[in-house]
């Protein structure tokens, strides 16, 4: 009983949400992964673009048991490009908020590979009267990066379009939704297997 009012509280949500999740993608070991989850999540039109912040996105990402993606190696931006879509304007999970110029990810990996569109990424907003301290995709589909403000719509009228969320395991609410679809069998198995 508990899990289908776990079940019909997630599609409530859902409905309510404008934006649109995903089914989440594995890079698996076998595939030269890291058996971490990726789930691509979409603004909707209803997310006006107050709602579009990196900061907003990173608490969201966090609320779902993952966290905005870290791209750590060339293997891992190969991949995210070949299997995940269009990701042009999509938040990452890198910023240099604390210490302008030194970038470093949310997750405390380590910041070696970089993809920025450079030149100019990152320029900081190429003006002392603007920050850029949030990672972002580039708006072109081909994996470049490109440093942005939290808010860049007000700043530069640059529309976000969503934002890439990585985690361990299965992030919620998707395994839920994997549940509904008779996944959750196979998940669980894997889960269990995992320890
Ligand atoms: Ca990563
Ligand atoms: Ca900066
Ligand atoms: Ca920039």
């Amino acid at each position: 009983m508990k899990k289908v009012l776990g079940i019909l509280t997630v599609v409530t949500v859902l409905c309510i949400s404008s934006q649109a999740m995903a089914i989440p993608v594995q890079w698996t070991i076998a595939d030269g992964g890291n058996d971490h989850w990726y789930e691509v999540v979409a603004y909707g039109d209803n997310d006006t673009y107050s709602d579009r912040l990196w900061t907003i996105a990173k608490t969201t990402a966090e609320g779902m048991g993952g966290y905005l993606a870290t791209i750590t190696s060339a293997e891992e931006s190969a991949w995210i490009n070949s299997n995940l879509g269009d990701l042009s304007k999509y938040w990452l999970g890198g910023t240099d908020a604390a210490v302008e110029g030194t970038w470093t990810w949310i997750t405390g990996e380590s910041w070696g590979f970089t993809a920025w569109n450079f030149p100019p990424e990152p320029n900081d907003g190429d003006s002392p009267a603007i920050s850029e301290d949030y990672l972002g995709f580039w708006s072109t589909t081909d994996g470049k990066w490109n440093d942005l403000p939290d808010d860049p719509w007000t700043v530069h009228t640059y529309l976000m379009r969503g934002y890439l969320v990585e985690s361990n395991a299965v992030p919620e609410p998707a395994s839920m939704i994997l549940f509904g679809s008779g996944l959750f069998g196979l998940l669980g198995a894997r889960r269990k297997f995992l320890g």
